[in-house]
C-alpha cells in the first residue's frame, strides 16, 4: 500500500518527528496505554494532489464550528492508539484529516481510516485559536508527565505561578526554554468542552498548561519544541523531588539570579 508520505519529504519529516516524540513519551513513562494525544497542522505541506484525494471515511462532525480551520489539514494520533505503537508505525496509529468547508466536520484522507483522538474537539479548537491569533504554532501535545502531575495533588502548587516560579528556580534552562511558565487549569472532565475552553483561555498566557491531576497540554511551532517545553518543566520537578528525597528543601535560584536570566535571554516574564 502506498503512503501519503511517499514523495513528500517535508510532510514525512513532520510526521516522523511526531513518531520520535511518541517514542520519548512512552520511554519516559508519560504515555501509559493510549494516554496522550498529538495533532499537527500540516496545511503548509499540502499539494494539489492531496487536495484532490478522495476521502476514505464518511463526513464526521467535529463537535464544534471552527471558522479558521476552513481548508486545513491535520495529522492526528488515533483514538485508543498507543504512543509506543505510533513511534514505529505513525500512519497505522494516526491519520491525515481534511476540514470541510462548513468548518464543523472533517474527513479522513490517508493512509487508513484511523479515527482521530478523543480530544479532537479540544485540539482543533486550540489550532483554530492559534490561527486566529496569527501564531506560528503548528503542534499540540497532550501527555501525562508523572512528576508534574504529582505536584498538582497539592493545593499549594495550584495557586497562580507558584509551580512556575518553583520550577524555573531549579535550573536556569527551564526559564530560558519554557519562558511563559506553566498555566494551571482546575480539574475538569477529560474530553469535555469545559476543559477545551479553559485550555484556550490559559494558552493566552502560557505555552504549557497543566490539567489538574491529569496531564499537560503544550503548543509550539513543531512537536519537538512542544515536547521540549514539557521536558524541561518535568526535569525541574525531578530536581525538586531529588532534593526533597535527600532530606532538604532546595534553595532554588535567587530572584536576582532569575532576573539576570530574563535580561540575558530577553525573556518575557
Ligand atoms: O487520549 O490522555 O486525555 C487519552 C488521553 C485523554
Ligand atoms: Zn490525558
Amino acid at each position: 500500500m502506498t503512503s501519503i508520505l511517499e514523495n513528500r519529504p517535508a510532510l514525512a519529516k513532520e510526521v516522523n518527528k511526531v513518531a520520535e516524540v511518541a517514542g520519548y513519551l512512552w520511554q519516559k513513562g508519560w504515555a501509559e496505554r493510549n494516554g496522550g494525544n498529538i495533532t499537527i497542522n500540516i496545511t503548509e505541506y499540502v499539494d494539489e494532489e492531496m487536495r484532490l484525494m478522495i476521502p476514505i471515511s464518511e463526513v464526521k462532525p467535529i463537535g464544534a464550528t471552527l471558522p479558521h480551520l476552513k481548508g486545513c489539514y491535520f495529522y492526528c494520533k488515533g483514538t485508543n492508539k498507543r504512543m509506543r505503537d505510533l513511534a514505529r508505525w505513525p500512519m497505522e496509529n494516526g491519520s491525515v484529516i481534511r476540514i470541510m468547508d462548513d468548518c464543523a466536520s472533517y474527513v479522513i484522507i490517508a493512509d487508513q481510516p484511523v479515527q482521530p483522538t478523543s480530544e479532537l474537539p479540544s485540539h482543533l479548537s486550540v489550532h483554530n485559536y492559534l490561527i486566529a491569533k496569527g501564531s506560528p504554532y503548528k503542534a499540540s501535545v497532550h501527555t501525562h508527565p508523572i512528576e508534574l502531575i504529582a505536584m498538582t495533588h497539592s493545593k499549594k502548587y495550584l495557586e497562580k505561578d507558584v509551580a512556575t516560579n518553583l520550577l524555573w528556580s531549579m535550573i536556569p534552562e527551564t526559564k530560558a526554554f519554557c519562558p511563559r511558565g506553566l498555566g494551571i487549569i482546575p480539574y475538569k472532565l477529560p474530553s469535555s468542552v469545559d476543559l477545551a475552553e479553559a485550555t484556550i483561555k490559559e494558552l493566552a498566557d502560557y505555552d504549557v498548561v497543566m490539567w489538574e491531576k491529569h496531564g499537560v497540554f503544550a503548543v509550539d511551532c513543531d512537536v519537538m519544541q512542544a515536547f521540549d517545553q514539557i521536558d524541561v518543566l518535568n526535569k525541574s520537578a525531578l530536581i525538586y523531588i531529588a532534593a526533597k528525597n535527600m532530606g532538604f528543601e532546595p534553595d532554588g535560584m535567587t530572584p536576582a539570579q532569575m532576573k539576570e536570566m530574563s535580561v540575558a535571554f530577553h525573556l518575557p516574564k
